[in-house]
């Protein structure tokens, strides 16, 4: 039975430890948490994602999952190594390599011959060939002669990962042809859908993919920004625009979040050196980074156009989480959004239904605490709990009907037929009236 060790039992790693456990194989799970190891060996999923926590419990319970902080005695008698740790951004924008490099130690002490190594982490282009390989190599062992080693950069999106990890394409990039081939058998036993390059064409795919979606969403955050100085509601003007068949523009939103698109759009102009132009991905970070602060202005012009200026505003915030749907609150517009308002003096209270992190806002445990009294409503979070909330029994409870709409989570003229005043990102005057 083929073993594989995942180090790195996150967002990504245990997914994909409890995907391959279910598809016969044994997998050890490694992290340095041990809370995390504890969770595993206890049949406990402490991340929330459909259908994983009954696949963990069955794997872990008929023996072909098991947990360890010990990743260098895991590595040794496995087949296969798949790295899902993270690389995250550091305060001056440098990428964070110390979770790689050390699960790549405990690599290099286990590496053995026939082994196959694979990262799913994110890479900047050429760190496998300059920094992975020669790494490894050290151990003496050849890469693509005695180990096989591949980048098969992770492309899940949270909420979905069992689903997507099935049936997403997924790029396999071998450092040669040997490892290639020896990543694919492994993947193809998870997912039919596989697409076959080399590790440096597979390390700026996946760059490229993230930052195309966050350059789209700051076009689209661009033309809400003109949208309110012109009039127009941008959300009709976008789907008008959309009925072109070669137009499918983005999203505009209280900000963008997660720990993905805030974080590869540097990583791949990390690599564009001189190129002309390549200040196009920096301005659109820019753009989606400014979106929460754009928020805080619209609340603050509520708040004069209403006449509650001087007051003691109470301000309530729905959603915390990064996107709809998911407990994770990443890099989350709502952090900068409370953080912001609550040092301006507001009384500000939070709710998401998928987690408890309020960012240092009162909590409140349901839409109806939340909005009670409130003078406005503030949607940060496109969950389906708000799109399909009692709006008119939401302001009822409130003390001044205004709503402020980060993600168009309700129709505007709907909103102002239930006496809502309503504000939103991208929504002109023009278009109130
Ligand atoms: N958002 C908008 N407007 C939109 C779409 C999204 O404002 O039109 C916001 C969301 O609200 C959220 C943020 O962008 O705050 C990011 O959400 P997302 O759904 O675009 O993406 P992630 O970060 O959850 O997952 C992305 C995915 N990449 C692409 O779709 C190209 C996923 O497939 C990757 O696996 C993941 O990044 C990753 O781990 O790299």
């Amino acid at each position: 039975m083929t073993l594989i060790t995942v180090l790195g039992l996150g967002y990504v790693g245990l997914p994909v430890a409890v995907l391959f456990a279910s598809s016969s194989f044994k997998v050890v799970g490694v992290d340095v948490d041990e809370k995390r190891v504890e969770a595993v060996r206890a049949g406990t999923c402490y991340i929330s994602e459909p259908d994983l926590n009954k696949l963990l419990k069955d794997a872990v319970s008929e023996g072909l999952l098991i947990a360890t902080v010990n990743g260098v005695e895991a590595v040794k008698d496995s087949d296969a190594v798949i790295i899902a740790v993270n690389t995250p951004i550091k305060e001056n924008g440098s990428i964070d390599y110390s979770q790689l490099m050390s699960a790549l130690q405990t690599v290099r002490k286990s590496l053995h011959e026939g082994l196959l190594v694979v990262i799913e982490s994110t890479l900047i282009p050429g760190t496998m060939v300059n920094v992975v390989k020669p790494f490894l190599e050290e151990s003496g062992l050849k890469a693509e002669k005695d180990f096989y080693l591949a980048h098969v950069p992770e492309r899940i999106a949270p909420g979905r990962a069992l689903e997507e990890l099935r049936n997403a394409p997924k790029v396999i990039g071998g450092i040669g042809p040997e490892s290639s081939k020896k990543a694919y058998e492994l993947y193809s036993r998870i997912n039919k859908n596989l697409y076959v390059t080399d590790a440096t064409t597979a390390e700026f795919t996946k760059l490229i993919e993230n930052t195309f979606r966050d350059i789209n969403i700051a076009y689209a955050n661009l033309l809400a920004l003109m949208a309110e100085k012109i009039g127009v509601d941008v959300h009709e003007a976008i789907k008008l625009a959309n009925t072109h068949p070669r137009v499918n523009i983005h999203l505009p939103g209280a900000g963008v979040g997660g720990p993905c698109l805030t974080k590869d759009p540097y990583m791949l102009s990390s690599v564009a050196g001189d190129v002309y132009g390549r200040e196009l991905i920096q301005i659109a970070r820019k753009i989606n980074d400014y979106m929460p602060l754009h928020m805080v202005e619209l609340i603050l012009k509520a708040i004069k156009e209403e006449g509650l200026e001087g007051e003691s505003v109470k301000i309530a915030v729905l959603g915390t989480a990064y996107k709809s749907g998911v407990n994770d609150t990443r890099a989350s517009p709502a952090e900068k959004i409370i953080k912001e308002l609550s040092k301006k003096g507001f009384s500000v209270t939070a709710y998401d239904p998928y987690t408890d992190e309020t960012f240092g806002a009162e909590t409140a445990n349901s839409l109806e605490d939340a909005v009670r009294d409130a003078d406005i409503v503030v949607i940060v979070t496109d969950h389906k709990e708000f799109k399909s909330a009692d709006w008119s029994r939401i302001g009822a409870l409130m003390k001044h009907k205004i709503i402020v709409d980060g993600r168009r989570v309700i129709e505007p003229h709907a909103a102002i037929g239930m006496g809502f005043h309503y504000y939103g990102v991208g929504f002109g005057r023009l278009a109130r009236a």
